[in-house]
């Protein structure tokens, strides 16, 4: 069912290498059109608009866009004992290695009564985007609102869309998760206007004011993104997600029962996810296809797996050997790489581009979408060359703080006057030189 690349014996650049490379990827443009007015009727009417965007194009209008303390609580009272367990464990673990990402300020004492302090502010008000329809996931709650709080964020509001099949309020799941997480602003909204009305606020139903955000994250389809790519700037986006990757580099010792179930996992998600592998043995290659439609058969989602398997943007890629597979997987910069060779630990840590990266047998990426502690929210389409996963850092602003005495501004003042006078910027220069006036300049 996988296609497959062979890159024997070739010596690729990288631009050769990318383009040679399976890869989706999802046209935004073409939906910025449809977008543009929902975001426009959004930003002048505000929730009346949001709330109608939702009635025309999902057929459902929630009572209020605020999801009531009530409908949160009986939520979380009817959640399933073995999920609520699930993810209060989830919350744990990523709790505790998001708290270790906090950083303190860092000062630099650049002369002699001369400093700069760099601090780190959490973004005041936040909006977390949680998709809904097909894909139900109170784990991308946690991944979401479990960085900002350890950042800080004073205040945020979980967006979800509504669901006809529970009374217009979002799946009941995903107000459970929140909940658990002590979350109480949760807004029944989904799709572009989710994102404009984040980006714009309103007013609700009931005349209470919905506060716009200062920075929207989180993953959603290509209505969410086109949205997001809309109003940035207005507002801070976290990143423009894509359909989910897993890159799996294995030699001749992995179990092809492992890569193929691994392969098959991320497939699960979406006809556009992408699973490729990255291999030195063909013998591998050959059983892990053979695996794959062993597995496949047997899988619920058989059908979009089936799709997503087959398509072009998933596959096998033939390497030499694991160094070739290093500087494949680099190229690729997957959302997910898995290291499944020998001394994977060793190769793991030679990776440079990836999203996240998961070392041996027992690592598996379903692992990292649920309880290892780490994000799931990760960069995808290759933008892991430049980019990171959700983390506290996502939700910290680095703010410069300047401190100079007299004599310090004293001693560099010359410099700043000429740098000043070499931009033809002299009032530049003279906001510094006025201010030893009465001394007849500083030197
Ligand atoms: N693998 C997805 C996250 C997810 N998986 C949520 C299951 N639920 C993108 O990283
Ligand atoms: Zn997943």
């Amino acid at each position: 069912m996988l296609a497959r690349t062979d890159l024997r014996g070739a010596t690729l650049s990288t631009a050769q290498l990318r383009r040679a490379l399976p890869r989706g990827g999802t046209d935004v443009d073409a939906v910025l059109s449809t977008v543009a007015p929902v975001v426009s009727a959004v930003r002048e009417h505000g929730a009346a608009a949001a709330l109608d965007a939702g009635e025309r194009f999902d057929g459902i209008r929630p009572e209020s866009v605020r999801v009531p303390a009530a409908v949160l609580e009986r939520a979380l009272a009817g959640v399933d004992p073995d999920v609520r367990a699930a993810l209060t464990e989830s919350i744990r673990r990523a709790r505790i290695v998001h708290a270790d990402q906090r950083r303190g300020a860092t000062r630099t004492e650049v002369a002699p009564g001369g400093s700069v302090t760099e601090k780190w502010v959490p973004v005041g008000r936040v909006g977390l985007y949680v998709p809904g329809g097909n894909a139900v996931y109170p784990s991308s709650v946690v991944m979401n609102v479990v960085p900002a709080q350890e950042a800080g964020v004073g205040s945020l509001v979980v967006a979800s869309p509504p669901q006809s099949a529970f009374g217009g309020w979002p799946h009941p799941t995903i107000l459970a998760a929140c909940a658990l997480l002590g979350v109480d602003e949760v807004w029944a909204v989904g799709g572009a206007q989710a994102v404009a009305l984040l980006t714009y606020g309103g007013t609700d139903t009931d005349d209470s004011e919905l506060e716009p955000v200062d920075l929207i994250t989180g993953p959603g389809n290509i209505y969410v993104t086109a949205a997001k790519r809309l109003c940035r700037g207005l507002v801070g986006i976290d990143s423009e997600a894509g359909p989910t990757e897993i890159a799996i580099l294995a030699d001749g010792e992995a179990d092809p029962v492992a890569v193929a179930a691994d392969l098959i996992s991320q497939a699960e998600h979406d006809v556009l996810a992408a699973s490729v592998l990255v291999t030195d043995s063909t013998a591998l290659a050959d059983a892990v296809d053979a695996e794959v439609d062993r597995q496949v058969e047997q899988t619920k989602h058989h059908e979009r797996v089936r799709t997503a398997l087959s398509g072009t943007q998933s596959g096998i890629v033939l390497v030499d050997d694991i160094d070739a597979g290093l500087a494949v997987v680099d190229a690729y910069a997957a959302e997910h790489l898995e290291i499944q060779t020998a001394d994977a630990p060793a190769v793991a840590d030679r990776v440079r581009n990836a999203g996240a990266i998961f070392v041996g047998r027992y690592a598996p990426v379903s692992l990292g979408d649920y309880c290892a502690g780490s994000n799931h929210v990760l960069p995808t389409s290759g933008s892991a060359r430049h980019t990171s996963g959700l983390s506290v850092q996502t939700f910290l602003r680095g703010i410069h703080v300047v401190e100079y005495d007299r004599d310090a501004l004293a001693e560099v003042a010359p410099h700043v006057v000429n740098l000043a006078a070499a931009e033809d910027l002299p009032a530049h220069g003279d906001a510094v030189r006025v201010r030893f006036a009465d001394a007849g300049g500083p030197s």
